[in-house]
């Protein structure tokens, strides 16, 4: 099925992302509400994915969103956008350039479009099921790199996670002879897999709407993701690793997971 859809979602990355660094600028833009220890939402949260919400409405009136900041608004058909309107928000606020505007599209069956826009970075990653994955414009594809000694995995953590686990995770990637790296985005950590910079992705409770753009890019890209079932992931934080290649050496060291969906 031929469709504009990734075209759409990259114009309107742009424009969100433009946005958020607009508002950051502005002392309004970033008054701060916190959900959470070391979990916060600003009003430029709100807006960005309150543009995102109307520009799906008006040219995909069938589909509906599953945001962030205001959940599930379903329309008439199957299809389903999945947003979060700055991943990174703790590194947005703080001025920092890991954070990005991440919009997947789900048709009812798969993932299948995927699109990560990093303003601060320069970053601009675009993907389809079935199509090339390209970084600003250029196709890439996720790392050779198969030893574990030769491995960098990124890894994120929030509130939800048990903390001895993750340092446990992080003890079995030393000892392995792994590096690792902790962006505080997962679409940072996702596209950085995707674009052969690092070797794998690793988060214990991860949301969809921080997930379903990363995932897309580094299938497209010739990766594999393992989460739970899309039935499972829509409604609860789920485990998942992101892989450059499921004959690496750091898949031991990682935890067991979900059957892919
Ligand atoms: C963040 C994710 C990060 C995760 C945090 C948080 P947010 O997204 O990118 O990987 O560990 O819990 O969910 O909240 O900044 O959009």
């Amino acid at each position: 099925m031929s469709d504009d859809r990734l075209a759409f979602a990259s114009n309107l990355a742009r424009t969100a992302g433009l946005l958020a660094q607009e508002l950051r600028s502005r002392p309004e833009g970033l008054s701060i509400a916190t959900k959470g220890p070391q979990d916060f939402v600003t009003a430029a949260d709100l807006a960005v994915e309150t543009l995102i919400r109307k520009a799906v409405a008006a040219r995909f009136p069938a589909d509906g969103v599953l945001g962030e900041e205001a959940g599930l608004i379903r329309s008439d058909g199957s299809g389903c956008w999945i947003v979060d309107p700055i991943d990174g928000t703790t590194n947005y606020m703080r001025g920092l350039p890991d954070w990005g505007v991440s919009i997947g599209y789900f048709d009812g069956t798969a993932l299948t479009h995927g699109v990560i826009f990093a303003p601060d970075l320069g970053l601009m990653a675009t993907g389809q099921i079935g199509g090339p994955a390209l970084l600003n414009g250029r196709p890439m594809q996720v790392s050779p790199r198969l030893a574990a000694s030769d491995s960098i995995v990124t890894i994120g953590y929030s509130g939800r996670d048990d903390r001895l686990a993750h340092l446990a995770l992080i003890g079995r990637l030393l000892d392995a002879g792994c590096e690792y790296r902790r962006p505080g985005a997962a679409t940072i950590g996702l596209l950085a897999v995707a674009s052969g910079r690092l070797e794998a992705y690793y988060e214990a409770q991860l949301h969809i709407w921080d997930a379903a753009a990363g995932i897309v890019l580094i299938r497209a890209a010739g990766g594999e993701v393992l989460h739970a079932p899309m039935s499972e992931h829509l409604t609860a934080p789920c485990e998942v690793l992101a892989l450059n290649t499921a004959r690496s050496e750091v898949v031991p060291f990682l935890q067991a997971l979900h059957p892919q969906d």
